[in-house]
């Protein structure tokens, strides 16, 4: 069998990782589909952006798990997917949070392109070998990030305070979540520049962290989503 790295014990590692990360997203997608009508009609599309964000995920999990399976590995499927799953999951968290519909256009109009910035950002510091090179573009995608999380964390608070019950504290479990997951990612970035650059234990790291925090941010942010539009809909059980 092809190998990405030369110690087979972390290629096993990193191979099974993204192997439990399809299963438990694929695992999801089910799950979030069978829930979309458990909840009130203008909550159910939240329900099943979450079923799409995982949806997506299984198919590029799918992807990583068998291309790393023969050898090869490509980050390109992380970054297609951080794209496409990063936007909605800030979507499906305005739907729910009981904004004004006016509020939530503009939050959309300035958070979605941040979204885009911040993982635009990221790729090719991803992808470059030399350490400058990675830390200018971690630094660069970092400022639309830290706006992206004082803005969530904002809009969060303030919907906690504004409700009452099983609904605010289902917002602030989702609100935990949010901010614990997504300071993962520009730190498992970090794990190469830190230790050796194609230091086989950094690269597990950083996969083995980007795994965990997708599960995370994709997964259980999902139930905490359906959570908070169950106790909306009056069906706090
Ligand atoms: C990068 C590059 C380095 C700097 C920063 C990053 C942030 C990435 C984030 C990704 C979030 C992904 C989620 C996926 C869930 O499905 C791109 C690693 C700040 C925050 C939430």
């Amino acid at each position: 069998m092809k190998m990405v790295f030369e110690d087979a014990d972390l290629n096993q590692l990193v191979y099974n990782a993204l192997s439990f990360g399809t299963a438990v997203m694929l695992g999801a997608f089910v799950y979030f589909l069978t829930q979309i009508k458990s909840v009130a009609k203008q909550y159910q599309s939240g329900v099943a952006v979450s079923a799409v964000v995982v949806g997506i995920a299984g198919y590029h999990y799918y992807r990583m798990w068998s291309d790393w399976g023969s050898g090869t590995v490509n980050e390109g499927y992380r970054y297609a997917d951080w794209l496409i799953t990063v936007p909605l999951l800030v979507i499906e968290l305005l739907i729910v949070l009981g904004v004004t519909a006016d509020r939530r256009k503009k939050l959309m109009t300035t958070l979605v392109p941040a979204t885009v910035l911040m993982i635009g950002l990221g790729y090719p510091g991803e992808t470059a070998s030399s350490d400058g090179t990675k830390w200018i573009f971690w630094i660069l995608s970092m400022l639309p990030f830290i706006y992206i999380l004082f803005t969530l964390s904002g809009e969060l608070k303030a919907a906690g305070t504004r409700e009452k019950g099983a609904v605010a504290s289902s917002i602030k479990n989702a609100t935990t979540i949010l901010l614990v997951t997504w300071l993962v990612y520009p730190i498992g970035y970090l794990f190469p520049v830190i230790f050796d650059a194609g230091n086989e234990g950094a690269e597990t790291a950083r996969q083995l962290a980007y795994t965990v925090a997708d599960i995370t941010a994709k997964g259980l942010f999902g139930l905490m989503i359906l959570n908070i539009a169950k106790a909306r809909s009056g069906d706090t059980h």
